[in-house]
């Protein structure tokens, strides 16, 4: 009887651990969120600039009609519907400068419709 209960507050402690780890880490790990809005026919901003190494999510929003936002060489794409977050999780690996654009027909001034991700050390 006496044994029981004390494995049972020893497990009861290690799950108490485990939670505060757990948040810890989670603190740890929590991403910077970079808002970028999408409209007839430019991107802003237009030129994002991520930290190496840095955990962000963009999150992209448009009021007109659907966009496409698309990176070629980080072969990262999203459709950005209106009345909706469009969200891209990344973590930059490579210090550069990439071109985005948006990959969705959305009018006449869409081919011109792009940007710059610029990653720095
Ligand atoms: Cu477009």
């Amino acid at each position: 009887m006496k044994t029981e209960r004390r494995q049972f507050l020893t497990a009861g402690t290690a799950a108490v651990a485990l939670l505060a780890l757990g948040r810890w880490a989670g603190a740890e790990a929590q991403e910077r969120v970079l808002s970028v809005v999408a409209r007839k026919f430019v991107f802003l901003p237009n030129e994002i600039t991520l930290k190496l190494g840095e955990p962000v999510i963009l999150e992209f929003t448009a009021f007109e009609v659907v966009m496409g936002f698309n990176i070629p060489a980080l072969k990262l794409r999203t459709d950005i519907v209106p009345g909706q977050i469009a969200r891209l999780r990344l973590t930059p690996a490579q210090v550069g400068s990439y071109d985005f654009l948006c990959d969705n027909f959305c009018g006449d001034g869409h081919e011109d419709m792009n940007g710059r991700l610029i990653v720095v050390a």
